[in-house]
């Protein structure tokens, strides 16, 4: 795949797309988001990719956010585009059917922040930096913040979070449950390749029924989204690694090799 703004690499089961403009602290102008959203969606198609880690390049940036300077003389009109196409972006991470994990290596602000937050999980370098600012730059978040920030850690804390524009360090953002793990800033890469790792190791559909039933299951009430689960547990009968996982496990074999058949 070749990309302009973002670097795809492969290692085994893992795909590492990174966000490569590093003198701009990775801001999301549109072209940026389109090669996000393309190269996502070929990953997608590839059975030997498993797991995508999504990062940004340079030391010192997971993604600053929109690019203030294409958004600067935005008409209602184009703002609207905008949105929709950066939204449209962060929907297909969120739909899509591999676990994406951010490796958020410095500031994620704004749509940085909501980008990170599409991703199904958050590893952060300790020294990591994320806010929804917006409404500093006189507009209110336009990538999905005011939704999925409130689901991660509650309306008071969101409302919190954005009406000042408060920008908050790993830690504290590991306590308020907007990112799942903190790491030393120079393992941060090793980190997030191993816990992709060992999720590339399991059953490749028993782990996209979960994404489903959990994204989709906690978006409604509790009876539907049980129904969900129970449909999602019924389709993992249909493959080759249900039955292998589970003859290993009543052979007590270890190490099993899960073909994602
Ligand atoms: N956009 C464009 N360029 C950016 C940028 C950004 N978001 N963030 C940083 N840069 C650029 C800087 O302009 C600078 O470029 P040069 O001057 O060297 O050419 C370079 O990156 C390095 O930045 P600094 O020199 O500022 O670096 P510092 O270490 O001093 O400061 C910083 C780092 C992250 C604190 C600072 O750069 C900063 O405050 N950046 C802006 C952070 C921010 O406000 N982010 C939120 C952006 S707003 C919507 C759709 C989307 C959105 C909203 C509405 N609709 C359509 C409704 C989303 C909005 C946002 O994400």
């Amino acid at each position: 795949m070749e990309f302009r703004y973002i670097r795809v690499e492969r290692e085994e089961y893992i795909a590492i797309v990174t966000i490569d403009r590093p003198q701009a602290l990775n801001a999301l102008n549109t072209a940026v988001l389109i090669e996000i959203g393309t190269a996502l969606k070929e990953l997608a198609l590839y059975d030997d990719v498993r797991v995508i880690i999504l990062t940004g390049a340079g030391d010192k940036a997971f993604v600053a956010g929109a690019d203030i300077g294409e958004m600067a003389n935005l008409t209602p009109v184009r703002a609207r585009e905008f949105a929709l196409t950066g939204q449209a972006v962060l929907s297909t991470i969120e739909d899509l059917p591999k676990p994406v994990i951010a490796a958020i290596t410095g500031y994620a602000l704004g749509g940085g922040c909501e980008l990170a937050m599409a991703c199904d999980i958050r590893v952060a370098s300790d020294k990591a930096k994320l806010g929804q600012p917006e409404v500093s730059l006189g507009v209110c978040p336009g990538f999905g913040g005011t939704q999925r920030l409130p689901r991660l850690v509650g309306k008071g804390m969101a409302k919190k979070l954005i009406f000042t524009g408060e920008i908050i360090d790993a830690a504290t953002a590991l306590q308020i449950g907007l990112v799942d793990m903190v790491v030393p800033h120079a393992e941060l890469m090793a980190r997030a390749k191993e816990l992709a790792a060992t999720i590339a190791q399991k059953a490749p559909f028993a782990v996209l029924q979960s994404k489903l039933a959990i994204n989709r299951g906690t978006e409604t009430d509790l009876a539907t989204g049980l129904a969900l689960e129970a449909e999602c547990f019924a389709q993992t009968f249909s493959t080759e690694d249900q039955k292998e996982g589970m003859r290993a496990f009543l052979e007590k074999k270890k190490n099993v090799q899960f073909k994602g058949k």
